[in-house]
């Protein structure tokens, strides 16, 4: 799809973008979940599972609630929710790293199910909760019901688990549970991970078959990739001691902002299910306290992970900087430091974007305009920054940043990811959680 300009095609309507969008989600649904892409990620991945929910559930509720409970029965029994669930279906070879490669079944506490042993950022309470109001029913009620356990057991598994700064955020153990996976944000705590290209040469990787190698992670990331697996997996995916032996350990501000906002969403579930939500307040406001106190830098003032094998903030300024503003109990004075560094020249937000937010500051020396995370305009983060800046009430803001949304999409469809400065798709393209997302945004003008 083009955008109209001049004598181009007349740009899509709302109707035509909301038709495209279902029929993405519609092809990518697999039985009991969605894929992110039917090419890249045939299997189901969990935080794009909480994404896909809350646009599924403005056109199949039942999908929505679906999606969450097959992901949440691959849950371990220690709380962690997998961060891929893999399809048993699918033939040897249909991503990497594959099942074999992860070896969940040889742990204590995993599923019958083949799964990863990392997390992704806990925005899945979140999703249920903004599912539940949009379209409140007994089947909602029902669902929140048999979720709400395993949503409490996902928060004790990282602020218990992985709490290896000891102030009660989570500790991310590899780049991929950040969400973000090649951001610049890991590229300090990556150089000090020992691993060599070569050690790649016994795997195939399957990315490159279907994306532009240019637009994917490198073979060095990828074998750093493959080594913290590797510790983590020989280490049978246990989290004691992981502070003297774990060669990758951050806390990152978008999964700590993920891991307030659940709580929030969780006193918001509480009262539907018969349960208190003062817990979950208080636990809300102390991993708020937590993050501002280790995460935010008033030098910059901007948010930024904090690498626990040297515990020193990472100076690089992503977007992942901006995320805490989901949280609707951030202090006034780091929601005006994130709105100004959101609005500056390395990100560009305004009230009428002429482009799209990047990953990553658009004026550092490392910014790469195709490369993933490392640039590319993706609509989750977008989608959560939105929703923060409606919530400390900058709809003049929230508006632009909409507009801009809508715009990726009628340019390029539903690719995973954007060029940051033409718009152009990038990545796999009727990629889920850009249509999913895309229809949340159409629903709430
Ligand atoms: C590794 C599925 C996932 C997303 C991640 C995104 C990408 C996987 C990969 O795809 O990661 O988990 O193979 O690159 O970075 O955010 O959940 O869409």
């Amino acid at each position: 799809m083009a955008a109209s300009a001049g004598s181009g095609p007349a740009a899509p309507t709302h109707a035509e973008l909301r038709r495209l969008a279902v029929a993405t989600l519609d092809g990518n649904w697999e039985h009991d979940h969605t894929v992110p892409s039917r090419t890249l990620y045939p299997h189901q991945w969990s935080w794009d599972s909480a994404f896909i929910a809350v646009g599924l559930v403005h056109v199949r509720p039942d999908r929505a609630w679906r999606e969450l409970r097959t992901l949440f029965a691959a849950q371990w029994t220690d709380g962690r929710v997998p961060h891929i669930v893999f399809n048993p279906a699918l033939r040897v070879g249909s991503y990497f790293p594959g099942p074999e490669f992860w070896n969940s079944a040889a742990a204590d506490g995993a599923p019958a199910a083949a799964t990863s042993g990392l997390v992704q950022p806990p925005v899945h309470a979140l999703a249920a909760w903004l599912a539940h109001r949009r379209a409140p029913s007994e089947e909602s009620a029902r669902a929140l019901r048999r979720l709400y356990p395993r949503l409490v057991a996902q928060q004790r598994y990282l602020t218990v688990h992985r709490d290896v700064g000891g102030a009660g955020l989570a500790c991310i153990v590899h780049p991929w549970e950040s969400g973000v996976d090649n951001s610049p944000a890991w590229d300090a705590p990556m150089a000090a991970v020992p691993a060599d290209v070569a050690v790649m040469r016994a795997y195939r990787r399957h990315d490159t078959t279907y994306a532009d190698a240019a637009h994917r992670p490198t073979d060095l990331d990828y074998a750093r990739y493959v080594a913290i697996v590797a510790a983590y997996r020989e280490a049978g995916y246990r989290d004691d001691g992981l502070a003297g032996r774990h060669p990758f350990l951050v806390e990152c501000p978008l999964v700590s902002a993920a891991l307030g906002a659940a709580e929030h969403a969780l006193a918001r579930i509480a009262p539907v299910v018969g349960a208190d939500p003062g817990p979950h307040r208080d636990r809300a406001a102390r991993i708020t306290e937590a993050l501002v106190e280790r995460l935010y830098d008033p030098v910059t003032g901007t948010f930024h992970p904090r690498d626990l094998r040297t515990d020193r903030l990472i100076p690089a300024r992503t977007a992942l900087g901006l995320m805490p503003l989901i949280l609707p109990d951030l202090p006034a004075r780091q929601v005006a430091a994130v709105v100004t560094e959101a609005c500056s020249a390395r990100f560009g937000l305004s009230a009428r974007m002429d482009r799209p937010l990047p990953s990553h500051d658009r004026t550092a020396p490392d910014f790469e305009p195709l490369r993933y995370w490392r640039g590319p305009s993706w609509m989750n983060l977008n989608w959560l920054l939105w929703r923060g800046l409606r919530s400390h009430g900058r709809p003049d803001l929230a508006a632009g940043l909409r507009q801009s949304m809508l715009d990726l999409v009628a340019t390029a469809g539903c690719h995973e990811y954007f060029h940051p400065d033409t718009r152009a798709g990038l990545g796999s393209p009727a990629f889920s959680w850009t249509a999913s997302l895309l229809l949340d945004v159409l629903a709430e003008s």
